[in-house]
């Protein structure tokens, strides 16, 4: 069976823009993953502890064959290939990689909540969805325009239309070229 998932990115330490590159192409280049599409790259302001440096933020478009976990455990094994270490809650880091949305399922188990808890809050995550899927209904009938209405873009900035960033990044990963994106 395959899916139309969406995954968060975030980053705030060590080249948060390259952290970024390196890691869509890592999920291109994931097995079971096809049909990756690209945000535009955004800067926001920090979430969390205020004295930490602004955040790189964008979301990516899949279409997988890869169950929840299954996902979940290939985009925590590209977390820890960027040095991605646990320590303060919404601390800083070199890459977050959250599961915002699995098609329209609604999962609760102790790994895993989709739609990610947090999502519909933060317009660092609902305004890069808005570019990858401007008519998404969120599992529970809500538009996500309409919510991205109600939060705006305050402390957001695009930094990088289109995918030109994007396309950067195949210098810097092995094998970028393999995947239909
Ligand atoms: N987990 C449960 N649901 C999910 C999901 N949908 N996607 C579990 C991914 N993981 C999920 O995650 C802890 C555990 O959550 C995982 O082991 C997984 O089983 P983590 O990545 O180790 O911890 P975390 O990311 O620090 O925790 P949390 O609460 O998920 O943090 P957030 O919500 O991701 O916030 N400010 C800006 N401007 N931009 C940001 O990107 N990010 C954060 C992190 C804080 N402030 C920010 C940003
Ligand atoms: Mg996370």
């Amino acid at each position: 069976m395959t899916v139309t998932a969406h995954v968060a990115l975030g980053s705030n330490l060590e080249q948060p823009q390259l952290q970024l590159q390196t890691a869509v192409a890592a999920i291109k280049d994931t097995r079971h993953i096809y049909n990756v599409v690209c945000s535009r790259l955004y800067r926001s302001d920090p979430v969390g502890p205020s004295e930490q440096p602004d955040y790189y933020n964008a979301v990516v478009g899949i279409v997988t064959t890869l169950a929840p976990l299954a996902l979940l455990d290939a985009l925590q094994a590209i977390e820890n290939a960027h040095g991605r270490t646990r320590s303060l809650r919404w601390g800083p880091r070199t890459l977050d990689l959250d599961i915002i949305l699995f098609g329209n399922q609604v999962i609760e188990s102790p790994r895993l909540t989709v739609p990610h808890y947090q999502m519909r809050v933060r317009n660092f995550v609902l305004c890069p969805l808005l570019d990858v899927a401007p008519d998404l209904v969120l599992p529970d009938g809500q538009p996500l325009r309409a919510l991205v209405d109600e939060l705006g873009y305050q402390g957001l900035s695009v930094i990088a239309d289109n995918y030109p960033w994007l396309q950067d990044s195949r210098r810097f990963a092995a094998s970028t070229a393999a995947k239909n994106c």
